[in-house]
């Protein structure tokens, strides 16, 4: 089994995460990247997204795309640890959070606040914090106060266990502290410390160190920003 797809997004992160919980082996190809993508990706995935991932490498016209495809089919290749919730309500409400994340929030973070920074830092330009921060506050305006406010009183997003929910919350803020801005704990309470509870796992806490590690060699300076 091959997973593709670049570290740093988070829709390949939500699937490594899940994986990683799981303890689901597969080989990692990260090239594939909404910077360039190898020659025949369209094979694998017409829309030119990812992550992809081919159960059997040999096949490329027979990948598993989108991650929240991606998500549910390791859910049912390795049922435990449960990630999707059993009762109906807190399964309905976990797929409306990864929802929630997947599309408003991937679309508000990655073109808002990951873009002007990341973007233009890999084409060797400088970081617009400026643009990056407007961005930030239009994010944390409805979106960042609708998850502290659903958060209120609990530790995990759907249910009482940690789940699918909380990975995809987890995968857009960490694009958030990625460049910089990390959930003030001021502003949002609930919020950072779930970010925190969420981070500190060794699924999620492993990918953090490989783009540190990433980040330093290529001599990136990412300061956190005041918000
Ligand atoms: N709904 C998709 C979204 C995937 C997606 O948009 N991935 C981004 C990388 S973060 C991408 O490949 N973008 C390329 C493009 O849209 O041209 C999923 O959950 O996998």
């Amino acid at each position: 089994m091959q997973l593709l797809g670049a570290p740093l997004s988070p829709f390949v992160k939500k699937a490594r995460i899940v994986a990683a919980e799981k303890a689901i082996d597969y080989a990692y190809d990260p090239r594939p990247s909404p910077l360039g993508w190898p020659e025949g990706f369209e094979r694998i995935n017409p829309l030119k997204r990812v992550p992809a991932l081919l159960p059997d490498p040999a096949n490329p016209d027979y990948a598993i795309n989108d991650s929240s495809a991606i998500c549910a089919y390791f859910d049912r290749l390795k049922p435990e640890p449960a990630l999707f919730p059993a009762a109906a309500e807190a399964l309905g409400r976990a797929l409306w959070i990864e929802e929630f994340c997947d599309s408003e929030m991937a679309s508000k973070i990655g073109m808002g606040v990951f873009r002007p920074v990341f973007f233009n830092l890999a084409s060797g330009k400088a970081a617009d914090y400026g643009a990056a921060k407007a961005g930030f506050e239009t994010v944390a305006k409805t979106l960042l106060t609708y998850l502290e406010n659903q958060l209120d009183g609990k530790t995990w997003f759907a249910g009482d266990a940690f789940s699918i929910a909380d990975i995809a919350v987890t995968c857009q803020l960490y694009s958030l502290s990625f460049v910089g801005f990390d959930i003030p704990a001021t502003r949002f309470p609930n919020l950072a410390a779930h970010y925190q509870r969420c981070s500190a796992r060794p699924s999620v806490a492993g990918l953090i160190a490989d783009d540190q590690a990433f980040v330093a060699k290529a001599g990136w300076d990412l300061p956190k920003q005041d918000v």
